[in-house]
């Protein structure tokens, strides 16, 4: 066995009892690897309500990094990919698909939509980036390398927010409803309500998929919806009051998550924040 380091060789022969010993164990490191990636996020996951049980709890947040942000940017979208990150912003002549160093938080590249559309949300889908506009019922298609155009898709209503499950495409549209769309055809596939303790949440924004759950800005407030996407229940909210910059701006409310797989981290920010941070959920 050329080229096996000394202990692995070791692991390989004879097949006995401690093949499945240790096929087990290695079972069992995968599972506790699986569980702490996701670890911080368990103790609002754990908390799914019970049938009439009022509103889901609020935890409050840890800060386990901050990294500037450019405090023009109208934010409408931000996510990872394999730890790039990319962020896509608003406004009439102002919309904007960038990738961001994740290190500092510096526009490396971007590209701007034409003055008549205004960008909202966006998520990649392999190599393709989906970028949703507000009112003008279409959806851009840009390849992540070049950032050139490949594709649009034509819609029906508003375009809020946009993430990804990895099967199914989830949109919103400033309602309280989650539309589920074909990656590649972008036709709708079904819809779910989204309600907390059995009253529907309105005014869903920006959206982000971690570990299971749909996370969602709410438009105007500092909390986040942790929802749970089979039953569009919230199971829990997050309070990033305490995290929130002073902007003096009305409009700079907070509107954007990715999921920063590396730190097990939600990195948020809003539109004109001159900062982003990662938090944590807490018990
Ligand atoms: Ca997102």
């Amino acid at each position: 066995m050329p080229g096996l380091p000394f202990p692995f060789a070791m692991v390989i022969r004879p097949r006995c009892v401690f093949d499945s010993l240790g096929g087990l164990f290695f079972r069992a490191v995968v599972i506790a690897v699986v569980l702490l990636a996701h670890a911080s996020f368990q103790v609002c996951h754990a908390a799914a309500p019970t049938q009439g049980a009022g509103p889901a709890p609020v935890h409050q947040v840890r800060e386990v990094y901050r990294l500037p942000h450019e405090p023009g940017a109208f934010t409408q979208g931000l996510f990872f990919v394999h730890g790039r990150l990319f962020e896509t912003t608003g406004r009439h002549g102002q919309s904007r698909l960038m990738e961001l160093n994740p290190q500092t938080g510096r526009v490396l590249r971007s590209r701007f939509l034409p003055a008549q559309y205004f960008g909202e949300g966006a998520v990649a889908v392999g190599q393709r980036i989906i970028w949703l506009t507000w009112t003008s019922q279409q959806a851009f298609v840009f390849d992540l390398e070049t950032f050139e155009p490949v594709g649009e898709y034509p819609y029906q209503g508003e375009g809020w927010g946009l993430t990804f499950d990895g099967a199914r495409l989830i949109m919103s549209d400033g309602g309280s409803s989650l539309v589920l769309r074909d990656p590649q055809s972008f036709e709708p596939l079904g819809s779910v309500q989204v309600t907390d303790g059995g009253v529907a949440v309105d005014l869903l924004n920006e959206l982000e998929w971690a570990a299971g759950f749909v996370y969602a800005n709410v438009w105007r407030e500092s909390r986040i919806a942790v929802i749970d996407p089979g039953t569009g229940s919230v199971v829990c909210w997050l309070d990033l009051e305490p995290v929130v910059p002073l902007v003096l701006d009305p409009s700079a409310v907070a509107n954007g998550i990715a999921f920063d797989e590396r730190n097990d981290c939600l990195l948020i920010t809003g539109k004109l924040w001159p900062e982003m941070i990662c938090v944590q959920p807490l018990p």
